[in-house]
């Protein structure tokens, strides 16, 4: 099957495909909707997806290590019902994605979008998972490393091995070649290392775990075996050491809206939420 290009494209909003009814060429609001505001300083408006779970994780680790200030009202946003474009989320974020993070603390409200900004944001106000020095460039090699990387696995990889209306050879192989490349530079790196820099957890491991290292752990697109992810030891490996702590349960836990009921935390005000709050104990 070939495809002309015509002269001029046009918008064809009934070209199928997962993300059709969301996706437009167009930003801005969609619709008037200011966003709730809860009892504490930060409120994050998100969506547990890879992006989302990076902040919630970090906040969860923040709050385990004793900082107190990082307590959070989390609201859920639908992005497949298009929360994303009301007028109080573009007012957080322009760019309509989640996670978008609002800070009241200051005299006056300060808002934080794209998840790495919110991650550095967050290390920077609570003098925490950034590392001083030579090893804090290399936190933040990592960091934007991530941020160029991801959206070959899920934009690239994800999309057309997973979400696409038809499985298509060209875009799959190039992905494809593109994530294992990823995984393998991944792979070396993490050689000998339990941490991606230094000798403790940091912001580079909150921003590439919820891509990498769930992809490897099986979580995404049901492409393990495709991929043969078992043949990346050394990202297994942290993979499941993050996997492993409480923080991290809780972080994916929060703004859940898909999968085990008892996993789907949908609105975070309170640490008891995680147990009391979950979809299993409350229903719809
Ligand atoms: N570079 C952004 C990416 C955020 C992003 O792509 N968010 C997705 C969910 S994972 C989203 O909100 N999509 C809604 C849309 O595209 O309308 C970040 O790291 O924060």
């Amino acid at each position: 099957m070939t495809y002309t290009p015509p002269k001029i494209w046009t918008w064809d909003q009934e070209n199928g495909g997962e993300f059709a009814s969301i996706n437009r060429p167009i930003a801005g609001a969609t619709h008037e909707k200011p966003l709730p505001v809860g009892k504490h300083p930060l409120q994050l408006y998100s969506l547990a997806t890879p992006n989302g779970v990076k902040v919630t994780m970090m906040l969860e680790e923040l709050l385990e290590a004793g900082h107190s200030g990082a307590e959070y009202d989390a609201w859920l946003i639908k992005i497949g019902d298009g929360d994303q474009f009301g007028s109080g989320f573009v007012d957080a974020n322009p760019n309509s994605k989640i996670p978008a993070l609002m800070d009241h603390s200051g005299d006056t409200p300060q808002r934080v979008f794209e998840s790495g900004s919110i991650l550095l944001y967050l290390a920077e106000k609570f003098g925490a998972f950034l590392p001083g020095g030579a090893d804090r460039t290399e936190t933040l090699n990592w960091l934007f490393w991530q941020m160029g990387s991801a959206p070959y696995l899920g934009g690239g990889f994800g999309h057309f091995y997973h979400y696409a209306p038809e499985p298509m050879e060209y875009p799959i192989n190039r992905f494809t070649m593109e994530t294992k490349r990823q995984l393998d530079v991944l792979d070396r790196h993490l050689a000998g290392r339990d941490w991606m820099v230094g000798d403790g957890y940091s912001i580079a491991d909150f921003a590439i775990w919820p891509w990498y290292g769930q992809t490897v752990l099986g979580r995404q697109y049901g492409a393990a075996e495709f991929l043969q992810v078992e043949s990346y030891t050394n990202v297994m490996r942290w993979a499941k050491m993050i996997d492993a702590r409480p923080a991290t349960r809780r972080g994916r836990m929060v703004n859940r809206a898909m999968g085990d009921l008892d996993m789907q935390l949908h609105e975070r005000h309170d640490a008891n939420d995680f147990e009391t709050m979950t979809q299993d104990k409350i229903g719809n």
